[in-house]
């Protein structure tokens, strides 16, 4: 299928880092947000002209919520993104750069692989292109270096300016979200699609 005829944007990541408040931030929607992990068990779209723009539940970690209930939504994740792939047309996928490092690391050090890297290569592996948003970034000092170490753990080699086209360091609850809205822009326009650049508030 010819890429312009895709219309979906998905956003995903774990629970809790900032999805839904990062969307509304962008596209002046209402998505619920919270401060537990778990606000969102359901994919939630809305619609502007023929673009879908999906709100993803957390893949993976959500306090409160029975193992047997983050599975089916892990899952329900998983499902959307197969039988859907070949109307996405790209993943925004989310990232809290305060502690994913920290959290990749451990997971990896226990010979596990992480949810995040496990769920940005499945992306991958489904042919749906990549950007990550590295949000909550008002809680990192050394910005650089964090999001040099960000990209290194995607695979993607420092330094992480030369990734400005898929990396963009955020933070949604301060309404900080230029570097992904550009980048959001610019592919659509790529796509000839500059009709829903309308979407974007
Ligand atoms: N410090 C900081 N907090 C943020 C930022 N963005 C979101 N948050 C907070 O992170 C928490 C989770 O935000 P949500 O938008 O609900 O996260 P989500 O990824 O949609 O979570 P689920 O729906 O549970 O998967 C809320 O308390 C937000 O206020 C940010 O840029 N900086
Ligand atoms: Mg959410």
């Amino acid at each position: 299928m010819n890429r312009s005829s895709r219309t979906e944007i998905v956003f995903s990541g774990r629970s809790n880092v900032g999805k839904s408040t990062l969307l509304n931030e962008l596209f002046g929607q209402a998505f619920e947000t919270g401060r537990r992990p778990g606000v969102t068990l359901k994919p939630r779209t809305f619609r502007y002209r023929d673009l879908v723009v999906t709100d993803l539940p957390g893949f993976g970690f959500m306090q409160g919520v029975p193992d047997t209930k983050q599975e089916i939504v892990k899952d329900q994740v998983v499902r959307h993104l197969e039988s859907g792939a070949e109307n996405v047309l790209f993943a925004v996928q989310v990232i809290d750069a305060s502690s994913f490092v920290e959290i990749v690391d451990r997971w990896t050090g226990r010979g596990e692989v992480p949810n995040e890297i496990d769920l940005y290569e499945l992306c991958r592996d489904l042919d749906i292109p990549v950007v990550v948003a590295a949000n909550k970034m008002d809680k990192v000092e050394d910005r650089d270096e964090t999001l040099d170490e960000i990209c290194r753990r995607f695979g993607m080699l420092p330094p992480w300016r030369q990734w400005r086209d898929r990396v963009a360091p955020v933070s949604a609850k301060g309404g900080d979200v230029e570097p992904l809205e550009r980048i959001i822009r610019d592919r659509l326009h790529d796509e000839g699609r500059d009709d829903l650049l309308g979407a974007l508030s």
